[in-house]
């Protein structure tokens, strides 16, 4: 028997593939990506192309675990088998006590971005915490500073989508890994130069697409703000901008003007290291060659200001009418196009009939090791981490081990794998890859909704998030409709919001074509869609260049710069002089695929610090030597590369996992809690550092990959 599936990827990234999976006698024995899919064209990015080795690995979490070591043991011997039965009951009783006792706010539930379908990302373990009365997690590690920004700008996440960036003509990559993180983007791109256009790139790091493009503009870290205030400064001296546009769809534009005279592009020069000519060369080819699309990545608003720097380049394509042409405008996220009833899906209404009978407190997951360890209020006694991988992703490591290490946390792991986090796991539960689930899967980074399809049984005893929240909802005794709703009506529902955007598409329709694009003009037409080219959707319909609402987050209403506090403009660059891009790898996904030695080969530069020679030569480092890489909060361990693809101030290295890096600690140990000045975000990116070369490993290399000692998941 062999058949075909359609499947969608669920791993968090922009491009949202269309996956085709052939299974032959219940094995998936190959995948591609879907070549009618318009946005997918029929390949996969190299880490999913593997993902039979993911599926199929002999380390995968098979069954249910309990510890039976120290927290923090891994390997053979740290746990042991158990059955689910054992495993509900004991996450049952736990979590009643630890409610009476300490009131049900004292459960912390951890996810991100794991797996982002619809059902699996957000629905039943949503209703299974609200009803519980847990703490709410804000989910803000990854992007909230951004998201945010946007929709104070546009009013709702919506951008230039994909298959329109073959009509620009002027493209820039701001912030935006393409190769890396977006690989569905490139071809359209391509196209565009192959008809004359040119491509922009503008990142304090030399990425692959920054060596293939016309032009790479490297910015000093966390002045982005101060490069869209000088552009736009030299866009409305010499008159550039769409005054016409501007009048009708924006808002706040003559404030906007009172600020651009303190961007002269000398001054902006001097933050950026970018000099004044280029700065008046690209904001004049980006006002006058149309059109123009901005590709902006998140990676922009893990800095400190990344709030304000996101807002300031939403305003460019604002200010120059670009939204009015097929091949303009911006891509951030498009994923507010969607409108799927997210709230259907995770049922926030619950939290009133929890014992708490109100919406309950708010963690922030970035202060994970704060929470865990000096929270106000009820302690946090029991965590339950799924689609997520806190111990390596969160930042201020060294807090978030030292609060996972607690002997009375009750820690709880739904996971694939046995990761960093499983190591102070007091039971791990085995969860399903998306070959082994249905679900409903929408994108970032384009408007196509699909349903997945579960290509073969779940493997050992695996079960998907919302199987797991169903049966430990029904187990806890919460007698509400919703734990009993089955998956096809959980689709229905999320499809069932009345938005226009998804008039005509149902569940039926999504089974059989797997290339329903959103009816984004309402009227089911196919033709290339201008999100803002006749306003925006804000309360009055404008942009809002001036946003009154920032001003009660201590923000400048229009935007303005200010040097993070960990950058080299600030007083504490003079301890630590090193600016550090604290990356994910162009291989894994942020901390996924980092186990797989046939993925690992593709990535073997990650355990490198990229440092530019003069900063090398400085500190008597020679290319290949053993470093210690550190700040106030840390030190890590690795092997210098010299004239890396940074430039001088700036060292780079990446995300991996902990207990596969040298000493068992991985890059966030570097990085600080600090939040964003607007949504409470990450800033991965604003984190200072010094090097100096490991006298102690004269003749010793540093060890290469290494593998996770498997925990025995078959018991
Ligand atoms: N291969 C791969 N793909 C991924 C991921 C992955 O880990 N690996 N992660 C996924 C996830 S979770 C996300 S959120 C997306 C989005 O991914 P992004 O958020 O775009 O990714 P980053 O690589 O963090 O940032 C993009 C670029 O911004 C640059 N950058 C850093 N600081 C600054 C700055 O101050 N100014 C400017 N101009 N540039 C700066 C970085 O050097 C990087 O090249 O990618 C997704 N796709
Ligand atoms: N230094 C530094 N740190 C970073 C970043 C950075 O660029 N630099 N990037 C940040 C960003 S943008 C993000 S989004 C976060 C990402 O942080 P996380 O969302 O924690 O992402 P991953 O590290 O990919 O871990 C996801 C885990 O979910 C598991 N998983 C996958 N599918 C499922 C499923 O269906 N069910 C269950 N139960 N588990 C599943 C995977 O096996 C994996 O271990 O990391 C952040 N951390
Ligand atoms: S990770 Fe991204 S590029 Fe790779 S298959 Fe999934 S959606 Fe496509
Ligand atoms: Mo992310």
């Amino acid at each position: 028997m062999k058949k075909v599936v359609h499947a969608a990827c669920p791993h968090d990234c922009p491009d949202g593939c269309a996956v085709l999976i052939t299974v032959e006698d219940g094995r998936a024995t190959k995948l591609q990506g879907d070549p009618e899919h318009p946005i997918t064209r029929g390949f996969l990015c190299g880490k999913v192309a593997k993902y039979l080795d993911r599926v199929y690995a002999p380390d995968r979490v098979l069954y249910p675990m309990r510890r039976v070591a120290a927290k923090g043991a891994h390997g053979d011997g740290a746990f042991q088998r158990v059955t689910w039965d054992e495993a509900f009951n004991e996450i049952v009783a736990r979590l009643k006590q630890i409610s009476s006792e300490f009131g049900p706010e004292a459960v912390l539930p951890y996810s991100y971005g794991g797996n982002i379908g619809v059902l699996n990302g957000a629905s039943m373990d949503r209703r299974f915490f609200h009803r519980l009365g847990a703490s709410q997690l804000h989910r803000s590690i990854c992007s909230q500073a951004g998201e945010d920004a946007i929709i104070s700008v546009y009013g709702r996440k919506m951008g230039t989508e994909p298959e329109q960036f073959r009509q620009s003509r002027y493209i820039i990559a701001w912030a935006a890994n393409l190769h890396g993180n977006n690989a569905h983007l490139w071809p359209f791109i391509e196209e565009a130069r192959r008809q004359g256009a040119k491509l922009v790139v503008i990142d304090p790091y030399r990425t692959r697409t920054a060596r293939l493009a016309d032009w790479h503009i490297p910015i000093n870290p966390g002045t982005d703000v101060a490069l869209a205030l000088g552009l736009m400064h030299v866009i409305v001296r010499e008159g550039w901008h769409d005054t016409d546009y501007i009048a009708r769809y924006a808002e706040g534009f003559d404030e906007l003007e009172k600020r651009l005279p303190e961007y002269p592009p000398e001054r902006v020069a001097q933050w950026t290291g970018i000099a004044k000519e280029d700065i008046e060369r690209l904001a004049r080819e980006y006002a006058t060659t149309r059109p123009a699309a901005i590709r902006l990545n998140y990676g922009i608003q893990r800095a400190q200001n990344g709030g304000a720097a996101v807002r300031a380049v939403c305003m460019l394509p604002v200010i120059t009418g670009s939204w009015k042409e097929i091949g303009g405008g911006l891509q951030l996220s498009v994923s507010g196009g969607f409108q799927l009833d997210r709230a259907a899906m995770e049922r926030r209404d619950l939290m009133m009939k929890s014992p708490l009978g109100r919406p309950a407190r708010t963690v922030n997951m970035v202060q994970l090791g704060k929470a865990l360890t000096e929270l106000d209020g009820p302690p946090i006694k029991a965590l339950m981490v799924y689609n997520s991988n806190p111990a390596a992703v969160c930042p201020e490591q060294h807090l978030v081990r030292r609060g996972l290490q607690r002997d009375d946390l009750f820690t709880v792991v739904h996971e694939q794998f046995f990761t960093d986090t499983t190591d102070f796991a007091d039971l791990v539960l085995p969860a399903t890859t998306f070959f082994e689930h249905k679900d409903l899967v929408q994108a970032y980074g384009h408007y196509y909704l699909q349903v997945s399809q579960q290509a073969i049984d779940p493997p050992g005893e695996c079960q998907s998030n919302v199987e797991f929240f169903r049966e430990l909802a029904l187990r806890m005794g919460f007698e509400d409709e919703c734990f009993r709703e089955p998956v096809d009506a959980m689709i229905e529902a999320a499809l069932a919001s009345g938005a226009p955007q998804l008039a005509g598409i149902t569940r039926e329709r999504l089974e059989n074509d797997p290339h329903v694009r959103l009816n984004l003009h309402g009227d089911g037409d196919s033709e290339p869609w201008l999100p803002f080219a006749n306003g925006f959707p804000t309360p009055s319909g404008r942009a809002r260049l001036y946003d009154k609402d920032l001003i009660s987050h201590g923000m400048d209403p229009v935007a303005s710069f200010t040097p993070p506090e960990e950058s080299r403009h600030s007083p504490a660059g003079e301890r630590y002089p090193l600016e550090l891009l604290a990356r994910k790898a162009d291989n894994f996904l942020n901390s996924t695929f980092v186990n797989l030695p046939t993925v690992q080969k593709m990535e073997p530069h990650h355990d490198e610090l990229e440092i530019a020679r003069e900063d090398a030569t400085r500190r008597g480092i020679a290319d290949g030597d053993r470093v210690r890489v550190f700040n106030d909060r840390g030190e890590i361990f690795l092997r210098a590369r010299v004239d890396g693809a940074v430039q001088a101030g700036v060292v780079g290295a990446r995300l991996g996992w902990a207990k596969l890096s040298d000493r068992g600690l991985n890059i966030n140990v570097l990085t600080s809690a600090r939040l964003t000045d607007l949504g409470g975000g990450a800033t991965f990116y604003s984190t200072l550092v010094e090097v100096e070369r490991d006298a102690a490993s004269d003749g010793g290399a540093c060890r290469g990959p290494r593998r996770a000692t498997s925990t025995g998941g078959k018991g």
